[in-house]
């Protein structure tokens, strides 16, 4: 019986071995570059804005964990659809050589808090932190007037964003 314990032991420990020097020979870094991106405030919530962008991997996996603005005050998320509702999401996965599209009605980056002194030509940073790659900050700059607040309509619940 001694015997035979050890052997599923040094079995089951053989097999981890195996699987980290897969992982590390299939696993090259992750290249990434971000193209696209742009600002839009939202057309329901006056301090709110939706950033977009796309995200070109041309090595291994990555993941993008967080994102923050430079823009006092304000909170930057990562939101994910589930069906039609907004949900934050606690990371996006950026698949080896392939790309992770953020767009509406898709993964976004949505900032909260803004301040109202914000306009046309206002400009921020966004900084992303990844998994394996750190961090990479895109400059954005408000293109279009924010809307006027929506009313809400009288038939429908008020949705946020
Ligand atoms: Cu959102």
């Amino acid at each position: 019986m001694e015997h035979r314990q050890g052997t599923i032991r040094d079995f089951v420990a053989g097999t981890a071995i195996v699987a980290a020097v897969v992982w590390g020979c299939t696993s090259e870094p992750p290249r990434l570059n971000i193209h696209n991106a742009h600002v839009e405030f939202s057309e329901v919530m006056r301090d709110e804005a939706s950033v977009y962008l796309t995200i070109v991997n041309s090595g291994g996996p990555d993941r993008l964990l967080r994102a923050r603005v430079d823009i006092p005050g304000a909170e930057a998320d990562i939101h994910e659809m589930r069906g039609d509702v907004m949900v934050i999401a606690k990371s996006l996965v950026i698949p080896a050589k392939n790309s992770l599209v953020l767009a509406r009605a898709g993964p976004h980056i949505m900032v909260a808090n803004l301040p109202q002194d914000l306009k046309v030509g206002s400009q921020f940073t966004l900084t992303l932190q990844f998994q394996r790659s750190g961090e990479l900050q895109v400059l954005l700059e408000f293109t279009k007037p924010r809307s006027e607040p929506v009313k809400p309509p009288a038939t429908h619940e008020y949705h946020k964003h």
